[in-house]
């Protein structure tokens, strides 16, 4: 496979005026016909004419009306072209039955849909499929179904057939189609200048009770970016539709947002709290996507983050004013540790805007989308909120209906504030994590904090520069009084100090408040110092950091040196627990131990090769402890925090649940589970059942709930995913492999939906001590599976690959086995692009 450099990127040689695409819908033989206007691009070095086109049937052929032939290349055409506008013709077959990797237009459950970003345009009919070529889509369907959507405002419909007009020029990867038997939920909104939108959204019979929540948050989201950001909606109808089969969460499509159905049908007896506040982030980010993304799009694929690091920012921003913005950003920096540390310590680590890759889809990945948003927070910080309103107005402004790139960004950042960028643009370039170690020192009234920033080499980066590192710091006098708000500090050097004068004693610093750079911060501190302020800290993300830091230490010490559950964390946690005054969804957070994963990396970082089973069995004991300690406490709270009235998806009312459920998996320890069942057979909410149902699990005691479960839901397809994931994410590690081999033997295990796939095997994969059982069953579990579905799926087969990607952490037996199956993979004749690349990025 061919490896692509960002810095070859050259323009198009032919420019693209207008599309105008028919399609005669059929499962095995569709026929594409196109009609696109082409001229030469002024700009470009050569015009060699090249269309992309994969698994397609040239039938016929036409430039301005007349037969020819063109040249087949593996990826597309070549053409005689003149040398002056013209008019291309081609009419091409598909089969988008046979369609299983579900990019192209396919077919799922009997409804067409399609999916071309990054490239699966090029499945659908030749094309320049790059995104720096925009243009004007017309598109006519023909079919007998009754639904037929395509992007734009509808110009026409009749019996069988309709037409769609997009007027906004647009790169190919945007375009969308649907067609099939659907139900529409609809509504109106009026945008601030007073233009009347249709807004729908499509789902299969059967699914219509559960959109009211997509719509809602669809409303709010275009009001939200009228209000904060002053980007209007700009056609006549906005629709979004469901599909069963797809491999990501949703598709931003010009007018036509297609979306995972789970991530948003959503109805309180079938969807968690955190399935709600899920769909209504992303139904926000595809929307937020019209003006990030749409309107400004990239220039190439180099320049994802553009798109989706600013749109991940922006729903980021939207979930902490409609919900809780302390909770959304403890919640965002689990995540991100969770998924993009893990990342960025690996071998598959790449910079926020990487400089080369053989398939873009697996580029989608946690660094370019949450890291991306990461420096986008930082930005803000260091130019400030007026001046960061500045220069996105002078985004949209200078950049509407452009291809754009990181430069560009940076640019109106620095003409907005005169300020260079240049250094910050490293934290664009750079790939791995940066540790920020700290030390302090006080005398006369001075207090010093000196910082040192490291960070270790990545693939292909051996030298990593000084970053430019915005610190938010806040410092507390001995009563817990803060002295100094928070200020931010710019780092700029590989070592630098910083000095706070008139201080009458020894201040307790809170540094990297609101987590205000994604680093690894590195502090001696003791543990006195950080119940201190988990007590004290007036920055609740700090707060929650303090308790989060003395449980790391504690579960650290438990596993390396044998030692005891920390009494000092747990008294510190039951204050905080006690304290009526917090909000109970922080509280819920607070009572969180850090991932079995994350302490694995945190081993490493201290010279150690990480057993799986030892920090699970550390974990499991101090839980025990957690319930042990507080079992006064836990029922009081489990009490309080019933929600009685009828249930609402709100942060109010899902904090409560959080906190109750919380202290439920404590308590269902002590009272052999009576609770727990007590509070399954009650539920009339998933939230509630889901979480009693873990608990059973956990406690061994669930085969009686998870045959009640199945035989309740088992028509209804994403709940039943949620029986499959839970079952193994809540097992015995030495049962994980056995367990999940089960499940994909049962009746309602199929690969070839990305949902249920990631549900059983990425389920797995996300139990640490299970997935790395010394006896290698999960690893070839895994392995068997991502063989099997390569042929049919190769893009959520190359993302499960991930899986693997710590393997280095360990030792040498798990490794060896690890190695073996990577290179069982790699031996797989015809394994896709996709995999080769993700599995030989893993191996070196
Ligand atoms: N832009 C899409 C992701 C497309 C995935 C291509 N493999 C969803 C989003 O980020 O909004
Ligand atoms: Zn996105």
């Amino acid at each position: 496979p061919q490896t692509i450099y960002l810095k070859d990127y050259t323009p198009p040689s032919y420019l693209v005026d207008s599309v105008h695409l028919t399609f005669r819908l059929s499962p095995e033989h569709t026929r594409v016909l196109s009609r696109i206007a082409f001229r030469p691009n002024p700009d470009a070095a050569t015009k060699d004419f090249f269309l992309h086109g994969e698994e397609l049937r040239l039938h016929s052929a036409r430039i301005d009306g007349a037969e020819v032939s063109p040249q087949m290349t593996l990826e597309g055409l070549t053409c005689e072209v003149p040398d002056a506008p013209f008019i291309w013709e081609s009419d091409v077959e598909i089969s988008p039955i046979a369609n299983t990797a579900l990019e192209g237009l396919y077919i799922s459950n009997g409804m067409y849909s399609t999916q071309c970003e990054a490239q699966g345009f090029r499945k659908i009919t030749y094309y320049p499929d790059r995104p720096d070529v925009m243009s004007v889509f017309t598109v006519r369907i023909e079919s007998d179904l009754p639904v037929l959507l395509s992007n734009g405002n509808p110009v026409a419909q009749g019996d069988g057939f309709a037409e769609w007009h997009d007027p906004w020029p647009k790169p190919a990867y945007l375009f969308a189609l649907v067609a099939g038997e659907l139900i529409n939920h609809p509504d109106r909104f009026t945008t601030k200048s007073g233009k009347d939108v249709e807004l729908n959204i499509w789902v299969r019979p059967g699914d219509e009770d559960k959109c009211a929540f997509g719509m809602e948050a669809l409303k709010k989201s275009m009001k939200w970016d009228e209000d904060v950001y002053g980007r209007e909606y700009d056609l006549d109808i906005f629709n979004i539709v469901a599909v069963d089969d797809f491999n990501m969460g949703a598709m931003e499509n010009k007018g036509l947002n297609i979306f995972n159905s789970s991530c948003v049908l959503a109805s309180p007896q079938t969807s968690t709290d955190a399935n709600f506040e899920r769909i209504e982030a992303i139904i926000a980010h595809e929307y937020f996507h019209n003006w990030t993304g749409n309107r400004i799009t990239c220039r190439d694929w180099f320049q994802l983050c553009l798109k989706e690091g600013l749109t991940v920012y922006r729903d980021s921003q939207f979930t902490s004013d409609m919900r809780s913005a302390p909770v959304k950003r403890i919640e965002d920096v689990i995540a991100l540790r969770g998924r993009q540390f893990r990342e960025d310590n690996g071998p598959l680590a790449h910079p926020v805007r990487p400089d080369s890759f053989v398939e873009i889809n697996n580029f989608y990945t946690a660094t370019v989308y949450e890291k991306g948003a990461e420096l986008i927070g930082m930005l803000k910080t260091l130019v400030g909120d007026d001046s960061y309103a500045k220069a996105l107005d002078l985004y949209f402004d200078r950049h509407d209906g452009d291809a754009a790139t990181i430069e560009d960004w940076l640019k109106v950042f620095e003409d907005a504030t005169g300020r260079d960028l240049s250094q910050f643009k490293r934290w664009y370039e750079q790939a791995g994590t940066p540790r920020l170690s700290v030390s302090d020192s006080f005398e006369d009234g001075s207090y010093v904090l000196h910082f040192k920033q490291d960070t270790p080499a990545t693939p292909g980066q051996d030298q990593k520069d000084p970053r430019v590192i915005p610190i938010a710091v806040g410092l507390l006098n001995p009563n817990g009084d803060e002295v100094v708000p928070t200020t931010v500090l710019e780092m700029t050097e590989a070592e630098q100090s910083f000095r706070f004068d008139g201080l009458a004693a020894k201040p307790v610093p809170s540094i990297l408040r609101d987590f205000s750079a994604p680093v690894i911060l590195q502090r001696d501190s003791t543990n006195e110092e950080r119940a201190f302020l988990l007590a004290h800290d007036t920055d609740p993300f700090n707060k929650w950091e303090a308790g989060r830091a003395l449980a790391r230490n504690g579960l650290i010490a438990m596993i390396r040196d044998g030692a005891a559950p920390d009494a000092g964390y747990l008294n510190a946690l039951q204050a905080v627990l006690r304290d009526d005054g917090l909000d109970p969804a922080f509280r819920a957070l607070a009572m969180g131990l850090p991932g079995q994963d994350d302490l694995a990396q945190t081993l490493v970082d201290l010279g150690d090769v990480p057993d799986p089973m030892a920090i699970w069995q550390a974990v499991e004991t101090l839980k025990q402890a957690m319930a042990q300690h507080m079992q006064d406490l836990l029922p009081r709270i489990y009490a309080q925090y019933q929600v009685d009235s009828p249930y609402r998806p709100d942060a109010d009312q899902a904090g409560a649940r959080a906190l109750a459920n919380a202290a439920l998996a404590l308590i269902s320890r002590m009272d052999g589970g009576a609770q727990a069942q007590a509070q399954y057979d009650r539920a009339d909410n998933m939230t509630q059942q889901l979480a009693a149902l873990a608990c059973l699990i956990a406690d061994g005691k669930g085969n009686k709930a998870v045959q009640a479960f199945y035989d309740q839901w088992k028509t209804d397809r994403l709940v039943i995913d949620k029986w499959f994931s839970l079952q193994i994410a809540y097992c015995d590690p030495d049962q994980a492999a056995d367990i999940a081999r089960a499940l994909t033997d049962h009746a309602d295990f199929t690969m070839k939906n990305p949902n249920r796939f990631r549900a059983t095997l990425g389920a797995l994969a996300g139990h640490p001590a299970g997935f790395h059982h010394a006896s290698g069953a999960g690893y070839a579990l895994l392995t068997d599976w991502l063989l099997k579905l390569d042929p049919v799926n190769p893009q959520t087969t190359a993302r499960m690959c991930s899986a693997f990607e710590t393997w280095k952490r360990y030792d040498a037996d798990r490794q060896a086995m690890i190695l073996a199956q990577l290179d069982r993979i790699l031996a797989q004749p015809g394994l896709s692009r996709d995999t080769t690349e993700m599995v030989t990025r893993i191996r070196n």
